[in-house]
């Protein structure tokens, strides 16, 4: 059985999504990102990402990570290429050339578009998208995001999904990179073809179960 290290409110939402689609049986060891907590390194902090039995599984301390036996990987967007691929049917690959496109979106989705999208997330949650120097910021991170955003709308207008003609892992990566622009009000809603498809992603049921569980962890 897989073994997923991390916590509902980090990159693992992605993998938990996907897992949830699949209805497959994971062991959940939970990992809480170091810096959330006053001090990762006191005695009785929880199990957290600069825990040394952590950082013996995953050097880089960070979550998520996966165990399937003595293989370990991280990277959230290769894990779940690595599950779905491993459960196979209609969300994995279905060929060769699925399976790279998969990989260039997922490449896509990390290089061009989450560091920006995270960026403006971040200016949300820590309480600063209000004051002048949040305005800026999120303002040139919007900037950065124009471009690959039109190029994913185009794509999605034709197309109607990141790969083939179904709902599959390719779909879950990119939904959960874009997830973190939602936090800018309006921003997704530029790129209809985005903003349509975000939400028949976020209306299955998989995502809502994993989002009711994300929503029941500690903020
Ligand atoms: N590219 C990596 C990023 C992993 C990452 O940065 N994870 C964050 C949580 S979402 C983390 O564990 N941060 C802990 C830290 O930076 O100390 C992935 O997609 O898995």
């Amino acid at each position: 059985m897989l073994t997923i290290y991390g916590v509902y409110r980090s990159r693992a939402s992605r993998n938990f999504w996907l897992l949830e689609e699949l209805n497959m049986e994971f062991d959940h060891v939970p990992v809480i990102q170091g810096y959330r907590l006053p001090d990762p390194e006191a005695a009785d902090a929880p199990f957290n990402t600069l825990s040394p039995g952590f950082v013996a599984i995953s050097p880089a301390g960070a979550v998520p990570v996966l165990k399937d036996g003595d293989f370990v990987l991280s990277e959230s967007l290769a894990m779940n290429l690595y599950i779905a691929r491993k459960a196979g049917g209609p969300l994995a690959p279905a060929d060769a050339r699925e399976n790279a496109l998969m990989e260039q979106w997922a490449l896509y989705g990390m290089t061009a578009i989450e560091t920006h999208a995270l960026a403006i997330m971040y200016a949300h949650a820590e309480g600063r998208a209000k004051t002048p120097a949040g305005e800026a910021e999120i303002a040139m991170e919007t900037a950065r995001l124009r471009r690959p955003l039109k190029v994913l709308n185009a794509h999605l207008r034709e197309n109607g999904h990141m790969v083939g003609d179904r709902f599959t892992v390719a779909d879950i990566n990119m939904a959960e990179i874009i997830r973190y622009a939602q936090a800018e009000p309006g921003l997704v809603d530029q790129f209809p073809a985005i903003a349509g498809w975000m939400s028949a992603c976020q209306d299955r049921p998989a995502f809502k179960s994993m989002w009711a569980k994300r929503l029941a962890e500690p903020a």
